[in-house]
């Protein structure tokens, strides 16, 4: 078996290894309380629900559920454990690391996938006469959604009409009837502007959906990398192997050859059904909001034996959408800022925010070398971002000084609270796109597709001049060194 990152079925195995699992053999109804239970998890960072007995699954089963895929594990030391499984990283990995790795592969040559005559996904091959999406184990989520969201955690696959551009990434998706889904294909994402180059060709759009698929693809398909670039290529970059894929049985495409489930066909350009609503990432429903959004129709499924399908039950903290749509966003953003020279160290979306914050720690020398001013500065950080899509699901940048680790909120919270003047040191954004999912903005007062967005300057003036003038009322900065370890060295004989 390949290494968990490279291998769905080898990650579940790992997380089974890591103690870090839950097999669930008591017959579970996907009808709600399989995600009541992955809700239960991911709201107190428990085990990973592996599902091995659906309701209905006798005869129409077809696959199991892996709950909670990529939320937290509640050991501190082992946090971001799950994660780092999807990377081949060691499960103590830090935040940093774990971004980091995601980046590495800007900066090396890009590997071709591999494509192989067959593989694990093609040991069942089902044709829509064989089966029904409505009678399968298709989740329901929420009690107020609007349909069964199949589609939480799987890829699609979309290719461009010149067929020089292959993108892999994340979007949900309901079952419509018995072979059709239907979900959102939407500008900016990237599905959504191809989708749109094959509506200008009046063709519609070959798909596939590929359900655990490697836990490194994942990963790259979570994570806004720019137009025009081949996830398959990144990740092999990244991963420093090919990927292997296999052609799909009835379009031209090509797909991990391990995913656990395929599913292949066409999302039309002219047809529409009612979506939604959906429980988001931002942890509400909203009932009743359904719209039209594409049909995708279902041509074939094919799948491993005893197949696991990956399920995002989103919502409240802290799951899938918070652990890697927020983190993955900010990597990209630091990155941007750091290649246009900005003195940007580090950048991360804490998920206290709902992921709608990125915070980017300032090398503040490098700022006053700059001999900038703080106005020049904001702008120039909020053009570069909330003009492109990496910044689109994010409304307020957050800049803080080396003194703010921004990996940990109650630092960031700490810097914005005492540093950023309300209004004078906030730059707004009316204009730029916005983000319609967060609340305030498609159930708020303005418009939902534009504007809501702040770059929120947390640096005190001096910190464009002659640097930090303080010292914080803390522990590790109003006391000496000495001092420091004579109170730890003595802290028990104190009787603490
Ligand atoms: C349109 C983008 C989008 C991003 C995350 C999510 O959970 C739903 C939609």
């Amino acid at each position: 078996m390949a290494l968990p990152h490279m291998e769905f079925r080898a990650f579940v195995q790992a997380l089974k290894d890591d103690g870090d699992l839950v097999e669930i053999n008591e017959e579970c109804d996907p009808n709600l309380e399989v995600s009541a239970i992955i809700r239960k998890v991911v709201e107190s960072d428990e085990r990973a629900p592996l599902f091995n007995n659906l309701k209905g699954q006798n005869g129409n089963g077809l696959w199991r559920i892996l709950g909670a895929p990529n939320s937290l594990r509640s050991d501190k030391s082992h946090r971001y454990g799950r994660l780092a499984r999807h990377l081949n990283l060691p499960p103590t990995s830090t935040m940093k690391q774990i971004l980091d790795k995601m980046v590495s592969a800007k900066t090396t040559a890009p590997i071709p996938p591999k494509i192989v005559e067959t593989g694990p996904c093609k040991e069942f091959r089902l044709t829509p006469d064989q089966f029904d999406l409505n009678q399968l184990p298709s989740p329901t989520l929420h009690q107020a959604d609007g349909g069964k969201y199949i589609q939480t955690y799987g890829m699609f696959i979309v290719r461009s009409p010149d067929g020089k551009w292959t993108n892999w990434s994340i979007a949900r998706a309901m079952v419509h009837d018995k072979n059709h889904l239907v979900g959102p294909v939407v500008m900016p994402q990237h599905i959504g502007v191809i989708h749109n180059l094959w509506k200008e060709k009046g063709q519609d759009m070959p798909y596939a959906l590929a359900f655990g698929v490697p836990p490194a693809a994942i990963m790259a398909a979570s994570m806004p990398l720019p137009d025009g670039l081949t996830e398959a290529e990144y990740i092999g970059s990244m991963v420093n192997s090919p990927l292997e894929l296999v052609k799909c049985e009835t379009n031209d495409l090509f797909v991990p050859s391990t995913s656990e489930i395929v599913f292949e066909g066409t999302c039309s350009v002219t047809e529409k059904a009612s979506e939604g609503p959906f429980g988001e990432m931002h942890g509400y429903v909203f009932k009743g909001n359904s719209h039209l959004m594409p049909v995708y129709t279902v041509n074939m499924i094919t799948h491993r034996k005893d197949p696991i399908m990956p399920v995002s039950a989103c919502g409240r903290l802290t799951d899938e959408t918070h652990t890697m749509i927020g983190p993955l966003a900010a990597a990209e953003i630091g990155y941007i800022l750091k290649s246009n020279g900005l003195p940007i160290k580090e950048s991360f979306s804490p998920f206290e925010s709902q992921v709608t914050w990125v915070a980017l720690q300032v090398d503040t020398e490098k700022l006053r070398a700059m001999k900038t001013t703080a106005e020049a500065f904001c702008r120039q950080v909020g053009d570069l971002i909330f003009r492109g899509k990496p910044g689109f699901l994010i409304h307020r940048l957050l800049l803080v000084g080396d003194d703010i680790n921004v990996y940990d909120f109650k630092e960031v919270i700490w810097a914005f609270t005492t540093r950023c003047r309300p209004v004078m040191d906030e730059y707004s954004y009316e204009d730029a796109p916005g983000f319609p999912l967060i609340p305030y903005m498609g159930h708020g007062n303005g418009p939902a597709t534009k504007g809501g967005k702040l770059v929120c300057d947390c640096l005190l003036p001096v910190e464009y001049t002659t640097g930090k003038d303080w010292e914080a009322a803390d522990f590790k900065e109003s006391f000496s060194p000495e001092l420091q370890q004579k109170v730890l060295g003595r802290w028990q004989a104190y009787g603490f």
